[in-house]
């Protein structure tokens, strides 16, 4: 029995890095799937009862802890055993209703985004920041492609996050901007790359640690929907120490299983308002007294990562996005 990190999931398919170093293509012991259960769910306090259920797109990410058997071939393992969960990045996903890790144990959440090519949607950063928050992992943003901006617009793109207290680094694969101080962020812990299609997660990750080869998207053939080079999440170790993932970009960030009134509490710049309004359901919409509100009206809270914490707790069932109070049986 040897104990290792998941680096490549796919259905019914890993690859293990093992404590000693050896990589191994390993399969599942059959009935793990099964009994698989999480112990990640309970770390809110803030949470009566988080809404547990079973449909997982795989039991395991890349970045679980795993223990494995060796065969006598030496060639393959099996995975006998998942270690419990640290954190973990959780999304819904697209058109299965199943819950997906897109990786696991991860302490820091690099949200990459492009100054153009494609353009920063800001209300889609604000679903990744809260995916993050959600999950209280620490955050990065990165602004890539820096070289493609003009320096005035990108400060102003920059302020109202670093009003909020992000971090904000702007790098360029082509000059070279902010590769250095990423890289030595990404030093000694595990860490994931996630962001939009397109934005030079990868290429980013290519220039940190030159030899990594990581397939990227042609320069000829970006479109402003991005190609979807990477296909799976897929993780890296560094030289400097630590480990990062490269995640595929997301076309859509759907909650797991966040509540609306929980919302807030992933907005740094409101959580420290909950408990001021009059109401104590007040979902800081028109009710009167309430201290959400009061603060956009008089500019301490920005009035478009309002609107995105709006459109966030919409509560229509057939709204994709929807946060759900329930689980679909
Ligand atoms: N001008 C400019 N282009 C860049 C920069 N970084 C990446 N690119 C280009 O952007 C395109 C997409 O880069 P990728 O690294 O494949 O993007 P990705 O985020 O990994 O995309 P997915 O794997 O589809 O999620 C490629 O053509 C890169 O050459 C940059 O800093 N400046
Ligand atoms: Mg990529
Ligand atoms: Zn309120």
């Amino acid at each position: 029995m040897s104990e290792g990190i998941v680096t490549r999931a796919g259905r019914g398919l890993y690859t293990v890095q093992t404590d000693t170093g050896r990589i191994l293509p390993c399969r599942l012991r059959g009935n793990l799937k099964k009994r698989f259960t999480y112990s990640e769910t309970a770390s809110h306090v803030r949470r009566v009862e988080k809404v547990k259920k079973l449909a997982e797109t795989d039991p395991i990410a890349v970045g679980d802890r795993v223990v494995i058997a060796v065969g006598d071939s030496g060639i393959e393992g099996v995975i006998e055993e998942v270690l419990p969960r640290r954190k973990a990045l959780v999304r819904r996903s697209g058109n299965e209703r199943e819950r997906q890790t897109l990786v696991a144990n991860l302490e820091l959440a690099v949200i990459v985004f492009s100054a153009a090519e494609p353009r920063p949607d800001l209300f889609k950063l604000d679903r990744f920041l809260v995916l993050a928050e959600d999950s209280e992992l620490e955050i990065l943003i990165v602004l890539n492609k820096a070289d493609l901006a003009d320096p005035s617009e990108l400060t102003e793109a920059l302020a109202e996050y670093r009003a909020i207290g992000y971090e904000i680094l702007t790098t360029s694969r082509i000059t070279g901007e902010g590769i250095d101080t990423l890289r030595a962020r990404l030093k000694g812990r595990l860490s994931a790359f996630c962001g939009p299609s397109g934005v030079g997660k990868s290429s980013l990750l290519n220039a940190v640690q030159p030899g990594l080869r990581l397939k990227t998207g042609e320069t000829s053939e970006i479109t402003h929907a991005g190609r979807h080079t990477t296909v799976r999440a897929e993780l890296l170790t560094l030289e400097v120490g630590g480990w990062v993932a490269d995640t595929p970009g997301l076309r859509q960030v759907e909650f797991w299983d966040l509540l609306p009134e929980d919302v807030a509490f992933c907005f740094p710049e409101l959580e420290p308002l909950m408990g001021h309004c009059k109401f104590p359901n007040c979902r800081h919409r028109k009710e009167p007294g309430c201290a959400v509100r009061a603060a956009v009206d008089d500019q301490r809270v920005s009035p478009r990562r309002y609107q995105s914490y709006l459109q966030m707790t919409l509560t229509d069932p057939t709204h994709g996005s929807a946060p759900r109070k329930t689980a679909p049986s």
